[in-house]
């Protein structure tokens, strides 16, 4: 049985795993929204929850926004209420899957207005991160077609490679872009971004400073995800994750709840390629929480990211690669198997509490009666969900 050690320990320390605005406010399916009490109604209550999930697990140190829904007057009073909170603002997400003008295309549009339109919703995302302090925009496009023949697929892409290269000239300093790909929805024939290589070879005519971001959910059932990690961590062009869990389709549901088995071998490609606590390769969730409660919602994600990365790191290196040169198939396989069957929940619950956390971090924020809080304090107004 393997035992975490002080290294193991000092490498998870450091871990942190940026929490999505969206996370705390009502979502659903296209059948129904379920509100909760004590939903946020403004990114300042998101923000509090996402600190509240902070302050139990030590492991979520900022809050990713999505513009428009996250919105408001004055960036550098929300920056304030986040640092006093302990938290920092993250990544800025940009939008344009919910404005009528976008129906047929944003980035891609062959209308030159409202490719202009998309164009500057983005340079207005980045004036956003300058207040924010945030460094990386992350874009995902609905964009696509529904039928053969609907759309010239070629000029879509030659559109976009121009779009993305005028909103990567705004970009300064630190600064970074990373393109998301999702193989389908909303268009189910073609998807103008729907794999890595296309985010790649877009993201690689811009510079540096662009690179592509994987979200989990958005592989074809069966998709080795691990063996993408592994290419774009040795292409130097893996910017962050989002991660979370998926049955069917992209299902947003708590990371490692489907298939832990899949976080395993993810986080291990990560540790391979040299990207954890690699602040290159950015760390997030994107879930929605539609009939679970959202806070323990992701601290329950977190604790999933974290004991995962606990398990990855236990892997005898040493052995596998010996097992490897000897082509011992089985005993390669058997060195993986024993760090993933490894429970270290006991382990983490022990070294939480050596750092002033609580052992078990769902409890403690059962006990602590914030839900019981908000749900009384946030009465009236409009609560946050996918549009607000
Ligand atoms: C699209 O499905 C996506 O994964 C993108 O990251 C969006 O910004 C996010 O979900 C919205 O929930
Ligand atoms: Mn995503």
């Amino acid at each position: 049985m393997s035992t975490l050690t002080s290294d193991h320990f000092a490498t998870l320390e450091q871990q942190g795993i940026e929490l999505p605005s969206w996370a705390f406010g009502n979502s659903g399916t296209r059948f129904r929204v379920f509100p909760t009490a004590g939903t946020p109604r403004d990114p300042f209550e998101k923000i509090a929850d996402a600190a509240e999930v902070n302050r139990h697990t030590a492991l979520a140190p900022s809050v990713a926004l999505h513009i428009p829904w996250d919105k408001v007057d004055d960036y550098a009073v929300l920056r304030r209420h986040a640092e006093d909170l302990g938290v920092a603002l993250g990544t800025i997400n940009s939008n344009t899957f919910q404005d009528e003008d976008y129906k047929f295309g944003a980035l891609t549009h062959h209308d030159e207005r409202i490719r202009r339109k998309a164009i500057d919703h983005h340079l207005e995302c980045v004036d956003i991160m300058d207040a924010t302090g945030s460094r990386d925009l992350k874009i995902w496009l609905a964009e696509g077609s529904n039928y053969p023949g609907q759309n010239d697929m070629r000029a879509r892409q030659d559109r976009l490679q121009d779009s993305l290269q005028q909103i990567y000239a705004r970009l300064s300093g630190e600064q970074r872009l990373v393109l998301e790909y999702k193989f389908f929805e909303p268009s189910f024939y073609h998807t103008d971004v729907p794999d890595w290589g296309t985010s790649y070879a877009q993201v690689a005519a811009l510079g540096d400073r662009a690179l592509v971001c994987l979200d989990t959910g958005h592989h074809a059932p069966g998709t080795n995800i691990e063996f993408i990690v592994m290419q774009l961590l040795r292409l130097g062009k893996l910017g962050s994750f989002d991660f979370n869990s998926r049955f069917y389709a992209d299902d947003d549901l708590i990371v490692g709840a489907a298939d832990p088995f899949q976080l395993f071998r993810i986080i291990l490609e990560v540790i391979r390629g040299g990207g954890l606590n690699n602040p290159e390769v950015a760390f997030m969730l994107d879930q929605c929480h539609n009939i679970e409660d959202k806070i323990p919602g992701q601290i329950r994600s977190v604790l999933n990211v974290q004991e995962m990365t606990a398990r990855a790191l236990l892997v005898d290196r040493a052995a596998l690669d010996a097992a490897q040169s000897a082509n011992d198939v089985l005993a390669a396989n058997a060195v993986l198997m024993d760090a993933f069957y490894t429970d270290v929940r006991p382990q983490l619950a022990q070294w939480r509490e050596s750092r002033g956390l609580p052992a078990d971090p769902m409890a403690a924020y059962a006990a602590s009666g914030y839900q019981d809080r908000i749900a009384a304090d946030r009465v009236g107004g409009t609560q946050a969900g996918w549009g607000a």
